[in-house]
């Protein structure tokens, strides 16, 4: 199949997001096809993925299982109607799902994206206190440098300025937690030793509230998007225990340690924490067609099943919750994963992953590392009075040199698909070692 290699001549129209629309548009950078490990660009050459695409294409590009699965369900049933109706698909999905999660999350409400699961996580959080006669439980938690996604009460929960800042007033009842990232555990590798008495904060939050107030705390077990904030030991075990102490919801958002990034299915797994509701999505199709899935206990679920059996129960859903072929990308992916062995994968590389990145200590501009299952991020010295310059100007040069990596702030985070081999590491952290060296 020839491949489109051109770049159009008009790029005006597609207001692009999340982008420096004009500064892209004036050297565009353009992938226009991927396999395995490798982007190719529309001037031929290979870029090594040390993304995953946006931390999404977990089992890495172009695997022949989803990709017929989406052709063939395109060809049998292209769309059903998500209300009132179903198809067998969505049905089964949803029990592969809730088979790979933590023991006790039993119900899988589908969702087209990660903040869609945040919005519908948030929503059961505040009816499903109400459908048990607690109506006064309507404030939401979240964390400073939380990101939720980026609709309105993602961003409410949130806790990144820039994307709080130009959209008014959010939701209301929100407060915040702080964030658990603290000097005394610079270089950590894997979870830091400091910060566990952060999840205290909750108990102060309670004492102004009133836990009679509050339906639900939602956290990143790790954050990813704010710059890989890993948590202390001992935090979301604390985070936990105020939780349930106070009939506190606790979410996790796994929108990007779903799906095995940590070395297991979920994070919930990996730390043995159990929320009571899940929000993923991205590695769920492996980032190839867009769909995120909320994931509760049947607790929270059973709590709606009460009143007439006519009636709906739950007054919310998305007209592609569950559509044909997102339900068959799905479950060809789960396949994929369950095949390659690739959650096991992640945790094996992980120690040499985390080598890998910490060899970068000592290069000019580093100011931290940290580090935990096939997630690396690489902190800068800021350029003074242009903070964002430097680090992004080493996700230019990296690409030039074939590699894609992500930066947030200062900050380098590199998630590479699980199907990574030590040879790509090598060539990710070595490109990533000589784009350092020649920063300014
Ligand atoms: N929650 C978390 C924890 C996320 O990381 C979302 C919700 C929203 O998902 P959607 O599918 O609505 O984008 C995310 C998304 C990056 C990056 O490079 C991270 C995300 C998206 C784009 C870029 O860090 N995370």
């Amino acid at each position: 199949m020839a491949l489109d290699r051109t770049t159009p001549n008009d790029l005006r129209a597609f207001w692009m997001p999340f982008t420096a629309n004009r500064q892209f548009k004036q050297a565009p950078r353009m992938l226009v096809a991927a396999d395995g490990m490798f982007y190719t660009t529309s001037d031929g050459r290979q870029v090594l993925d040390g993304t995953a695409g946006l931390w999404c294409c977990n089992a890495g590009h172009k695997r022949p299982k989803i990709t017929e699965a989406i052709q063939k369900q395109a060809a049998e049933l292209d769309y059903a109607p998500a209300f009132q109706m179903g198809h067998p698909k969505a049905f089964e999905l949803a029990n592969r799902l809730v088979d790979l999660a933590p023991e006790g999350i039993d119900h899988a409400f589908f969702t087209n994206s990660g903040s869609e699961s945040v919005e519908t996580a948030l929503k059961i959080a505040l009816a499903y206190h109400r459908a048990k006669g607690d109506s006064s439980r309507t404030r939401l938690i979240g964390r400073e440098r939380g990101y939720h996604g980026v609709n309105f009460g993602g961003i409410s929960v949130g806790g990144i300025v820039n994307n709080r800042r130009h959209f008014g007033t959010l939701m209301a009842g929100v407060d915040h937690m702080p964030h658990t990232h603290i000097p005394e555990n610079q270089w950590s590798r894997g979870q830091p030793e400091h910060g566990a008495h952060l999840a205290d904060e909750l108990e102060r939050i309670v004492a102004l509230h009133g836990a009679d107030t509050i339906a639900a705390v939602i956290v990143e077990p790790v954050a990813g998007s704010t710059g890989v904030l890993i948590p202390p030991k001992g935090y979301l075990q604390r985070l936990r225990e105020i939780t349930r102490k106070h009939g506190i919801l606790l979410i996790f958002d796994e929108v990007i340690t779903g799906f095995g990034r940590l070395g297991s299915a979920f994070a919930a797994q990996h730390f043995d924490v159990m929320p009571d509701m899940i929000a993923c999505a991205k590695g769920l199709t492996n980032g190839v067609i867009p769909m995120g899935a909320v994931l509760t206990t049947a607790e929270i679920h059973d709590a709606f099943m009460t009143g007439p059996e006519n009636l709906i129960e739950l007054f919310h859903g998305y007209t592609y919750s569950g559509c044909p072929i997102a339900s068959a990308a799905g479950l060809a992916t789960l396949e994929t994963y369950r095949e390659d062995g690739l959650f096991e994968r992640a945790a094996e590389l992980a120690p040499y992953w985390e080598e890998a990145v910490h060899s970068l200590k000592g290069r000019r501009h580093v100011i931290d590392i940290r580090n935990m299952g096939l997630i690396g991020a690489v902190e800068l010295e800021p350029i003074a009075g242009a903070p964002t310059k430097r680090a992004f100007n080493a996700f230019l040069k990296a690409y030039d040199k074939g590699v894609l990596i992500r930066t947030t702030g200062d900050i380098i985070a590199m998630s590479p698909p699980l199907i990574i081999e030590k040879a790509h590491i090598d060539q990710l952290i070595g490109t990533l070692a000589e784009v350092l060296d020649t920063l300014d």
